[in-house]
């Protein structure tokens, strides 16, 4: 008997930054043996033995500790630890106003152009489980990321709840999905299912709540660039890593809210133009200084906007628990600086 999921690892985000976009040196390269591998970070190439490469996470100390960066361009900013269980930074005046009003320009362009584009989208009518603890069980959390990567289509947690009971999925109602549960439930089923939704509820399609997706070009798209640069700063990681999550997200959002029980979560973090926060999905492995552990108290969402329109950003730094292929993928994103 097949089916037609596949609990596969694929992609994890080992560090999100969201960036509220609006409330209404020289080197050369060196060179190498096969083993190494050069990357950059603020402008300077170091080649080093490949097993030496780590993945970092921010020292954010203790609570409420404030950790001075400077900027390329001279700026200086305060890395605030917000909380450390988990591990939250916030940073004020991340982006400047002019760099909020051009992103939100580019998502204005890119929206009218581009509704009709998708990531992910299942072409061979399979889809994707996005089992990230890799337990071969599907929590709610996961199976909402599994629609959004195959469908592309947002749903919170009563409403996955709502389609395990329709369609008798979740047979001893624990919630999560084991194989055998979901064995008579194929991917054409699920897509049946979602389309039916989403012609009740259309605002539930990313199409319809206002998100885009800007795939910059960083060799043309200077601010893009700078973004990156910036980010490879403040998290202290190479910028072939950092290229490797070439993207961004842009949502705009006055109407749809994700979460509805907003006022019982034990912390809030209030937009303000320009500010960015930033978390670790993902601890760090002890044993190949690759990507660890899932961090379960980064689980996350938006509340409600009672007044005026927020913007955000999402920047993503993704990785696998495959780091040998990681740093191939590094490599290949290594270029020599310019001048
Ligand atoms: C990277 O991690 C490994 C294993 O945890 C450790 O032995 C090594 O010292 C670390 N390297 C750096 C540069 O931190
Ligand atoms: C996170 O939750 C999963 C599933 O509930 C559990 O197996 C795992 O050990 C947890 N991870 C940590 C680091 O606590
Ligand atoms: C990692 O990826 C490489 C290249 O794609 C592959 O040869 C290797 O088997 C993978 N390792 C693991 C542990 O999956
Ligand atoms: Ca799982
Ligand atoms: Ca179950």
């Amino acid at each position: 008997m097949s089916t037609w999921f596949h609990f596969r690892f694929r992609l994890s985000i080992l560090v999100k930054i969201l960036i509220f976009l609006q409330l209404s040196k020289k080197s050369s390269i060196l060179a190498t043996d096969t083993n190494d591998i050069c990357l950059t970070s603020n402008g300077v190439v170091t080649c080093q033995k490949e097993s030496s490469v780590n993945l970092t996470r921010i020292d954010g100390k203790k609570e409420n500790h404030i950790d001075q960066v400077t900027l390329a361009d001279g700026r200086h900013i305060n890395l605030h630890t917000v909380s450390v269980k988990p591990l939250i930074i916030e940073i004020q005046d991340f982006l400047t106003k002019e760099e909020c009003e051009y992103f939100i320009q580019l998502a204005k362009d890119e929206g009218l152009e581009n509704s009709q584009t998708y990531h992910n989208k299942n072409r061979k009518g399979q889809v994707e489980l996005y089992d990230t603890n890799r337990d071969k069980k599907l929590s709610v959390e996961e199976m909402s990321l599994t629609i959004q990567g195959a469908f592309d289509t947002y749903l919170d947690n009563s409403d996955i709840l709502q389609m395990y009971k329709d369609e008798n999925i979740d047979k001893n109602n624990d919630e999560i999905l084991t194989p055998d549960e979901l064995k008579n439930f194929s991917p054409s089923k699920l897509e049946k299912y979602i389309k039916k939704l989403l012609e009740k509820h259309p605002e539930k399609h990313s199409r319809y709540s206002q998100q885009v997706w800007l795939y910059p070009d960083s060799s043309k798209d200077p601010v893009f660039k700078t973004l990156q640069e910036r980010v490879s700063t403040i998290v202290n990681l190479p910028i072939e890593l950092i290229r490797m999550s070439d993207f961004q997200e842009v949502q705009n959002k006055n109407l749809v809210n994700l979460y509805k029980n907003c006022k019982d979560v034990s912390l809030k973090i209030s937009p303000k133009q320009g500010k960015a926060i930033i978390w670790y999905n993902h601890f760090v492995d002890t044993e190949d200084g690759w990507m660890g552990d899932m961090d379960n108290y980064t689980l996350h969402g938006g509340c409600p906007v009672i007044r005026g329109r927020k913007w955000i950003a999402n920047f993503w730094i993704k990785t696998t628990d495959n780091k040998s292929e990681d740093l191939e993928k590094m490599k290949r994103l290594h270029k020599p600086i310019e001048m």
